[in-house]
């Protein structure tokens, strides 16, 4: 082991990546640093991590999870498979492609319970505070541990912040919120679609939330389904009991105003309005500011922060590419601590200069498929500079392709396709059920296939 300590912070898929790329070194006998990664939950998995809980957690801290009881993949498995570790190693056959919550979850698990890095994780530990001292070149992190309700500080060389970026909700405010006769909700508390059975709802917003609380609650039986859009419509053949409108004016009583005059009235209204980059444990000199961009700001290569280039991030991007681009990250990252990439070789002009190349290259198309293959070849460039096992990321971006044309002919069906694996060259097999219709999501219902 060197004589260097790293923190990670947080151990959901983009902090479980960073374990095992470190462990992967290890076992091909390299020397690795001491690794410590600080998670406030009580277990590993990040958003994967369901509980039912909102608002503050049993330890009094903000709960982290915003993903819901039966909550499908929205993008293809085989656009996320682990290059290191297949769907059908982890499940000894190949399984269907959207999987839920709960098969994803266990497939997250299995690689990391198989390089056994688990004693590495603190769990119930929150990360108060983070300092960097000048003089000494080191970090000193402060956290509270939940099980013996201490706190305590210690330093490091390096700190990985991977806390995610889809737990702080964004909640706009409209006229007439105060007195709405229903149930207000940002998409971050929403849990359960069957508590909107029977009723008319409104989902604020157009993107990945807008679309799929919706689609959940209209599974779950939902009277009407309303969606109202900022910028511009989703677009979908939505079912007769969905319909599209511009912005949400303002709220009086039970009933909602569009801006094309129109109204409606509503039981409850779902905010699925996003979320921010929020790092209230980071001091002003290492914290990230950025939109929710594939050019994330201030990350040379999308990891380096750039003001202080010992301090790493990991998944802060807008994703498309997730768990496989998180692998991608962390390997670069693991190699960059380990010296096998040399950052310090790099000015901070060189570095922003990276920053504002990619953010440039990312502007200059707002087409679809430019924006998959704009953050395929961001994962292309970081695997080819470290030894995360190559894989077709081309073939990858084709299902992601395909999953943007079946959702396109049935939003209500998408789920009901099956894509070839990238990493075993497997066909899925078509799921038993098709996905409006499988009401148990469990694991042992979805791999009855
Ligand atoms: P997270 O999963 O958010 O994990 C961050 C971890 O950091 C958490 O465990 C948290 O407890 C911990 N943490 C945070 N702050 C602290 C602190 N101060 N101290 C200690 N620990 C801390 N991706 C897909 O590929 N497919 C999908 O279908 C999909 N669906 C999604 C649905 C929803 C509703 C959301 C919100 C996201 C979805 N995503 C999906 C994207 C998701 O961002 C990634 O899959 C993945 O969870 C990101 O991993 P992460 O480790 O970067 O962040
Ligand atoms: P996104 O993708 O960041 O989208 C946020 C949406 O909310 C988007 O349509 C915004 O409209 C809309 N928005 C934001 N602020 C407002 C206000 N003030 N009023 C109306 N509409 C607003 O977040 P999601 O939660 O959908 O997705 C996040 C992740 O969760 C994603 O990776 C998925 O995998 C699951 P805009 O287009 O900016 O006008």
């Amino acid at each position: 082991m060197t004589n260097k300590r790293i923190a990670i912070i947080g151990a959901g898929p983009s902090g479980l990546a960073q374990l095992r790329a470190f462990q992967s070194a290890a076992a091909k006998g390299e020397e690795i640093p001491e690794i410590v990664c600080y998670e406030k939950q009580d277990n590993w998995g990040g958003l994967w991590n369901y509980t039912w809980r909102t608002g503050l957690d049993e330890n009094g801290e903000p709960v982290h999870c915003s993903m819901y009881r039966y909550l499908w993949s929205n993008g293809p498995k085989e656009g996320l498979e682990f290059a290191d570790y297949s769907f059908e190693e982890h499940f000894g056959k190949q399984i269907a492609s959207y999987p839920p919550r709960a098969v994803l979850f266990d497939y997250i698990e299995g690689r990391v319970k198989k390089a056994n890095v688990r004693d590495w994780i603190k769990f119930n530990h929150a990360v108060r505070w983070v300092n960097y001292d000048d003089a000494s070149g080191k970090f000193t992190v402060t956290v509270h541990d939940h099980n013996n309700d201490t706190t305590t500080s210690s330093e490091f060389d390096h700190v990985i912040c991977a806390s995610g970026h889809f737990s702080t909700p964004n909640v706009p405010h409209y006229e007439g919120f105060e007195t709405f006769n229903g149930r207000l909700v940002h998409a971050h508390d929403f849990r359960d679609a069957r508590e909107f059975s029977g009723k008319d709802i409104l989902v604020v917003g157009s993107s990945y939330s807008a679309e799929d609380i919706g689609s959940q609650c209209w599974k779950y039986g939902a009277k009407t389904i309303t969606s109202c859009y900022r910028s511009a419509p989703m677009g979908f053949k939505w079912p007769d009991n969905w319909e599209e409108k511009p912005a949400m004016e303002k709220v009086s009583g039970n009933t909602v105003y569009f801006s094309d005059g129109t109204s409606k009235d509503v039981d409850a209204i779902i905010l699925c309005t996003g979320y921010k980059h929020f790092f209230n444990f980071l001091p002003d000199d290492l914290r990230l500011k950025t939109a929710n961009r594939l050019a994330s700001a201030d990350l040379y290569k999308g990891v380096v922060y750039v003001h202080n280039p010992k301090m790493f991030y990991l998944g802060m991007q807008d994703q498309w590419f997730t768990f496989n681009m998180f692998d991608a990250q962390a390997w670069w990252v693991r190699d960059a601590i380990l010296g096998k990439i040399d950052v310090s070789a790099v000015s901070k002009d060189d570095m922003l200069a990276d920053v504002s190349e990619r953010e440039t290259r990312e502007e200059a198309d707002d087409d679809v498929k430019y924006a998959i293959r704009y953050q395929a070849d961001y994962v292309k460039e970081l695997v080819a500079e470290t030894d995360y096992p190559s894989f077709d990321i081309d073939g990858a971006c084709e299902a992601f392709f395909q999953w943007k044309k079946h959702k396109a002919e049935d939003i209500m069906a998408f789920r009901n396709n099956s894509y070839t694996s990238v990493i075993t060259g497997t066909l899925a097999p078509v799921h038993h059920t098709p996905w409006k219709d499988a009401l148990d999501d469990s694991m042992e219902a979805y791999l009855k296939n």
